[in-house]
């Protein structure tokens, strides 16, 4: 093998067109990550200074750079650069002679380039155009008038293929970036190039047949091995390629292998497969694994069911955006952080959501690696899009390119035609106007999505919007619960009580939320002490979602009373948010198999700010993240109170039966305990039961002056869990909480550190922060019950002694936030 490439990747000079700026920037990287680290712009997530840097996406600009050429490279026949993820409209020139442009971040390309190169010193120039103008100038050619997503505060950019989020969003900065986020190389060939790499697999009698295609394109015909190994086993194919593009294939057999499972499921087993030709090289992890996803006549409608291998998965997770809108900050380590999160939170699904962008390898790697199944929309949200020849060429190629590179990822489950594009039908005033008219152009579109799809990654299903109730149904999946997906977003848009979530039963929910404000420790990042107040124009430019503050403070009034002080309040949001969507997902989960999915809105942000994520913006993870790891669990007992009657729960998302032993128990709240019944109960693999009912009136104590403590041991086929649900029958403002001493003691064990907590009385949703000290716990939030110290392991990320630990470490609980 004899592979010549020549890596562009590392510092480049930025300058601006029209101006006089001139500063050095990484490539990978973006032009703003590099104006603010040489210092031209401030930081635009620091209180308001997002409303200083406005011009930069405005403006031209150009990164350049020198590099060498070796004789060797110029001796190939062909000599290519290789260019993806570009930010958007740039024009490419070597040696000041234009090459080549392009205009869809979606889209790869590779290029010919060999004419321009010398030997010896080159230069190469790469200009964006702003995109905020192109998209300008593209409204005014446009046949049909399509309205941009409310959600952007920088018009049109929905006809330009840019992530849709960079012109803001309800959660979301305005920093309409441009730079090139992927490596950027040249690569030299004589023989053989290879495009891509994937798979086709089938079973029978478990064997499994593996059917490895390389796409290879030969600068001139003629003869080349390709070389494929799988799992060890080595197949040379003697080829002979055309001129251009060409299929070579090696077919594998393997007896009863190990399957690629989902988290929560069985390993996700990966094999080695290498392609190899003389002068170019391709390395993959592949699964093999089944997924069908299954809509079945039930329940008076369709469900909507993923079937890994044969198994209904009940589908736990979070919605994905981009993990920070300086995308040169989208590193491998930061996604490592976020999925190792949500894999430690009990996920076995994320869903990308279309107003982001098609990820970087390795997220998808990663997902492989944890078994985190990938519901991957395409790149389309909340607004009109257009339907021409040109728009839908453009999409097309970029789909190509999508398709072929992750269709043999384990991890991907579907393909999804947009994010809440049939809403937005209905959303604005051409297409309410003129509905018949914009169905069609709809259509239009997403029959091209679906055509791709079928083309270029055959195995796998196309759904044609999140949400909808499937192929060709166009009605309001947002509150349709009776077939397909359903966005669920009553309880936090539309201001109803936590108990709506027990109004409809989703067959799958792909997004319902709750906002919290951030913790103190990330509104220390991007404030001042005169900012401590939730209506002061820090905070307010800090939530981007209209009435977003009024929202969480309104709902405040249902359940507590009036927190004291800044930091209650902020921690009061932050409980209060992990509360409802552990009240919807508790109780969709035990309707399964009628509901067979729960994906909250949203795991992650992409800068410090009020919002729905679960993980703050630096991987902070909030109560939300917590209640997720339990109310996640492959194991959970649930207290569900509708009206003047509780049930108590159980589910078993595993493959074989466990064993739930049950203690409930109603104290009081001075920690005494009043009553107690003990019950077991085998429930079968992939199910959930009733457990116990009982009607509040014949419960012979005040309801305000108890709560019930639920503790359960479960076994059974290797697992064992201990689970904690504490549940209070009134809202707890009806409580007079005791204000508990809760004491903190930190410990050092065999290198592992710990928090010890204790209280005196009752203390209820204790929240341990350690602001300054980064780390998680292994649990966080619980009930502390008198005489039952409990001990939660930290996990840094970061090297802390156990006195920096201590000192670090802060508690707060419910009872003491709240006037008595
Ligand atoms: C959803 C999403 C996002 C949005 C969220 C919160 O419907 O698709 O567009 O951020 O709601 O409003």
């Amino acid at each position: 093998m004899n592979i010549v490439k020549l890596d562009l990747n590392g510092e480049w000079l930025l300058s601006q067109v029209d101006g006089e700026l001139r500063v050095p920037a990484n490539l990978p990287g973006d032009n703003h990550s590099a104006l603010f680290n040489a210092g031209e712009i401030p930081d635009p997530y620091y209180r308001d200074n997002e409303l200083e840097v406005g011009w930069v996406g405005e403006a031209e600009w150009e990164y350049s750079r020198r590099f060498d050429v070796s004789k060797d490279l110029l001796e190939r026949e062909s000599v290519f650069l290789n260019l993806s993820m570009v930010d958007t409209f740039a024009e490419i020139a070597l040696n000041d002679v234009s090459v080549f442009s392009c205009g869809n971040m979606f889209q790869r390309h590779r290029v010919e380039i060999k004419k321009f190169l010398k030997p010896g010193e080159n230069d190469i120039s790469i200009r964006f155009r702003s995109a905020a103008k192109v998209a300008l100038e593209e409204s005014k050619k446009q046949p049909l008038f399509v309205s941009h997503s409310s959600n952007n505060t920088v018009p049109h950019c929905n006809l330009i293929r840019k992530p849709q989020c960079h012109p803001g969003w309800d959660w979301g900065i305005t920093l309409m970036v441009s730079g090139i986020y992927d490596d950027i190389h040249i690569q030299g060939v004589d023989s053989a190039a290879i495009e891509y790499v994937y798979t086709e697999q089938s079973s029978r009698d478990n064997v499994w047949k593996v059917k490895v295609i390389a796409e290879i394109t030969a600068p001139v015909a003629g003869d080349s091995d390709v070389k494929f190994v799988f799992n060890g086993e080595r197949r040379v194919v003697a080829a002979t390629l055309k001129e251009g593009l060409n299929i070579v294939s090696a077919l594998f057999e393997i007896d009863s292998p190990e399957l690629w499972w989902p988290a929560g499921y069985g390993d996700p087993k990966l094999y080695d497969l290498t392609v190899s030709t003389h002068d170019d090289f391709v390395s993959k992890k592949i699964g093999l694994r089944t997924v069908e996803v299954v809509r079945e006549k039930s329940f008076g409608g369709v469900g909507m069911t993923f079937r890994v291998n044969g198994i209904d998965v009940f589908c736990k997770g979070a919605n994905w955006i981009p993990s920070d809108a300086f995308p040169e900050r989208q590193t491998p380590e930061n996604y490592e952080d976020l999925l190792e999160s949500a894999k430690l939170a009990n996920m076995n699904m994320i869903r990308i959501w279309g107003g982001g962008q098609y990820e970087k390898e390795c997220f998808y790697d990663l997902c492989d690696e944890k078994g985190l199944l990938v519901w991957q929309d395409m790149m389309f949200a909340c607004a009109l899009y257009p339907s021409s020849d040109e728009f839908i060429e453009n999409v097309t190629l970029e789909l190509k390119h999508q398709l072929k590179r992750l269709r043999s990822h384990p991890c991907l489950a579907i393909w999804c035609g947009d994010n809440e594009v049939i809403g937005a039908l209905k959303s604005y005033p051409e297409s309410i106007k003129e509905p018949e008219l914009y169905l069609d152009n709809y259509k239009h579109l997403n029959e091209a999505l679906a055509k791709a799809v079928a083309e270029h990654s055959p195995e796998h299903v196309f759904w044609p919007s999140s949400p909808c109730g499937g192929p060709g149904i166009y009605n309001d999946g947002w509150h349709d619960d009776s077939q397909g997906d359903m966005h669920y977003w009553n309880v936090w848009h539309g201001s109803q009580s936590f108990e709506a979530y027990y109004d409809v039963i989703p067959r799958f929910c792909s997004e319902f939320g709750f906002q919290s404000l951030p913790s103190r420790e990330v509104f220390d990042t991007f404030a001042l002490p005169d900012d401590r107040n939730v209506f002061s124009p820090v905070m307010e430019h800090h939530q981007k979602c209209n009435k977003g503050n009024v929202n969480i403070i309104s709902m405040f009034a249902k359940y507590f009373r009036m927190p004291e002080g800044f930091d209650n309040f902020l921690y009061l949001s932050l409980v209060q948010q992990g509360l409802a969507i552990k009240t919807a997902v508790e109780y969709w989960r035990t309707l399964r198999p009628r509901c067979m999915g729960t994906i909250y809105w949203q795991l992650n942000d992409n800068w410090p700010v009020a919002s729905w994520s679960s993980i703050e913006y630096g991987g902070n993870w909030k109560p939300l993240h917590y209640m997720a790891k339990r109310f996640f669990s492959p194991a959970l007992v649930s207290a569900v109170q509708r009206g003047e009657i509780l049930e108590i729960w159980s589910v078993n998302d595993r493959r074989h039966a466990l064993t739930f032993n049950v203690s409930f128990s109603i104290l009081d709240f001075n920690g005494a305990k009043i009553s107690n019944k003990v019950f077991s109960a085998e429930i079968p693999p992939g199910s959930s039961a009733k457990l116990a009912e009982y009607a509040l009136k014949d419960f012979n104590f005040p309801l305000d002056e108890v709560f019930a403590q639920i503790e359960t041991v479960v076994v059974g086929g290797g697992d064992s869990f201990e689970l904690s649900e504490t549940h209070f029958f009134v809202p707890y403002k009806s409580c007079g909480l005791p204000d508990a001493d809760v004491k903190l003691e930190t410990k050092e064990r065999d290198d592992a550190l710990f928090v010890e907590l204790s209280a005196d009385k009752p203390a209820f949703l204790a929240v341990c922060e350690t602001p300054g000290v980064k780390g998680i716990f292994d649990d966080n939030c619980v009930t502390l019950l008198p005489n039952t110290p409990k001990r939660l392991r930290f996990l840094p990320k970061q090297s802390v002694t156990r006195q920096e630990l201590e000192n670090a470490a802060t508690i707060t609980h419910l009872g003491g936030t709240m006037r008595q």
